[in-house]
């Protein structure tokens, strides 16, 4: 045996994972696929890696040193479960399976539950960046044991993305912890990629400027408090002609958006979490929207005027730069909410902080901005919400009145911001003294005697609505 680490699935991201491996000082890989064409070609292609490829499984565990390592980088599901299953075959106590697919992490969570009494790790690994990630250097989020990162840590932190000097990777917490985070961040991305597109479709529609001219606005963007992989490529992606006919390339595009559901994973569960995701749901919801064409449709169909598109002057880009920033902050601040109802639900021990920090590099919504959350949560771990940290408290303080203005300008002028608007009312709940809830309450109370406590003494009470509507003290609970 001589390979220190081992990759099963050679599809693109396994592929790409191999090759990132080999090239660090100190790995020897093994390489296998169920397909052996595959593995031909990735081993014929790539002599340099001087990977060790093995044709049966029998021979990929044999090739590897002891405690066996190997990440597996196939189709998330069966095609994993078949894999975990010739591993766990072969493998010894103390061996590492690491899953680098795009797993659900309750399924992560029975998985390790179920390999643990063997006595084999088993580290369920949020790994983001695509492709080009899984070649140069992803961000990484494992899950699993304590011990087994001892010997997994440093394999990912040679191959992770590096940001300001720290691989993009820690020990996320135990058993599905990782895949959680993963999912997480994927939810972050798609409501990032919505404020992106809303502000877009304001500079477009209301402002008046072209795709190449709002590509510029971005570039500029860039250079500032919005600075992100995803504000450097929309610019690029605005900026791109059709070669046929000449057009924008968004222009020729068809706008039904889809998913591959780890955005819809973070609202399904956020929702059984009870963690309020607005941003992160519209997001989602956009999508599905946007792809529903026979509703779209029909209701073009009726409609026979739209408003007309409020007149902005040259400040109108400032004030939606300001917008998507705070609507990004609450997008971010809901994200990190779930982390941490996520971590209290399932026992994680997940530093805040961390997370941030590895996010900067290598994945999809790498920022600057990530340094403030790090710094947010690193200053003081129990603030209730990234709101109230005094950075982002300021930050948002400062954008509010431009905030407002282009909400109110998208409504005026017919612009759909799903995304713009549900921050901006989540903020606004967070920030007024006093909710309707109370009407709710009250309402719930009427008709399904379902109690209510009241702001002036303790105590659980209901009102009899429909005898003399006296109010008489309960042992119920109000929620
Ligand atoms: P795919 O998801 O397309 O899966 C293809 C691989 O799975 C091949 O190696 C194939 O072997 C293998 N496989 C299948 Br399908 N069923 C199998 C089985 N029953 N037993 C053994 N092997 C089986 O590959 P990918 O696009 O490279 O993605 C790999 C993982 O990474 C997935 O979980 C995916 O969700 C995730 N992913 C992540 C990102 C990211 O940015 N993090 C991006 C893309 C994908 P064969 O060659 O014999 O058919």
């Amino acid at each position: 045996a001589t390979a220190n680490i081992g990759v099963v699935g050679l599809a693109v991201m396994g592929s790409n994972l191999a090759r990132n491996l080999a090239s660090r000082e100190g790995n020897t890989v093994a390489v296998y696929n169920r397909t052996y064409a595959r593995t031909e070609e990735l081993i014929t292609e790539h002599p340099e890696a001087g990977f060790v490829a093995s044709e049966s499984i029998d021979d990929f565990v044999a090739s590897l040193t002891k405690p066996r390592t190997a990440i597996i980088m196939v189709q998330a599901g069966k095609g994993t479960d078949a894999v975990i299953e010739q591993l766990v075959e072969r493998f010894e106590p103390g061996d590492i399976i690491v899953d680098g697919g795009n797993a659900n992490f309750h399924d992560t969570i029975e998985r390790e539950k179920r390999i643990a009494p063997t006595g084999i790790h088993f580290v369920g690994t949020g790994i983001s960046g695509g492709e080009e990630g899984a070649l140069k250097g992803p961000s990484i989020m494992p899950g699993g044991s304590e011990e087994s990162y001892e010997t997994l840590g440093p394999i990912l932190e040679s191959i992770a993305a590096v940001a300001e000097g720290e691989p993009c990777v820690t020990h996320v917490g135990t058993d599905g912890a990782g895949h959680f985070v993963k999912m997480i961040h994927n939810g972050i991305e798609y409501a990032d990629m919505q404020l992106i597109a809303e502000a877009y479709d304001l500079l477009r529609t209301v402002g008046g400027l072209e795709p190449a001219a709002i590509a510029d606005v971005f570039t500029e963007w860039n250079k500032g408090y919005l600075e992100s992989y995803l504000i450097e490529i929309t610019a690029e992606v605005l900026r791109q002609v059709d070669a046929e006919t000449g057009k924008p390339f968004v222009d020729i595009v068809l706008d039904q958006a889809g998913s591959k559901g780890t955005g819809v994973w973070t609202v399904q569960n956020a929702l059984d979490l009870g963690v309020p995701v607005g941003g992160i749901a519209e997001a989602v919801f956009a999508r599905a929207v946007s792809s529903k064409p026979a509703q779209r449709e029909a209701v073009q169909k009726v409609v026979t005027s739209r408003p007309d598109v409020q007149k902005v002057d040259s400040s109108f880009a400032d004030d939606v730069s300001k917008a998507l920033y705070a609507s990004k902050v609450v997008a971010y601040a809901q994200g990190f909410d779930a982390i941490i109802a996520g971590a209290e639900k399932y026992g994680w021990n997940i530093n805040k902080d961390k997370i941030a920090k590895i996010w900067r590099g290598g994945c999809i919504i790498r920022a600057q901005f990530l340094n403030r959350i790090a710094d947010a949560y690193d200053e003081n771990p129990d603030i209730a919400t990234l709101l109230e940290a005094p950075y982002f408290a300021d930050a948002v303080a400062e954008g509010e009145a431009a905030w407002r203005r282009v909400v109110s300008t998208a409504a005026l002028s017919g612009v759909p911001i799903p995304g713009f608007g549900a921050a901006l009312s989540y903020y606004d709940s967070l920030a007024v003294p006093r909710l309707p809830a109370a009407l709710v309450q009250g309402q719930r109370d009427f008709f399904g005697a379902h109690t209510y406590k009241r702001v002036d003494k303790e105590g659980t009470f209901h009102t009899l609505w429909s005898g003399d509507r006296t109010e008489i003290e309960t042992e119920g609970s109000s929620h």
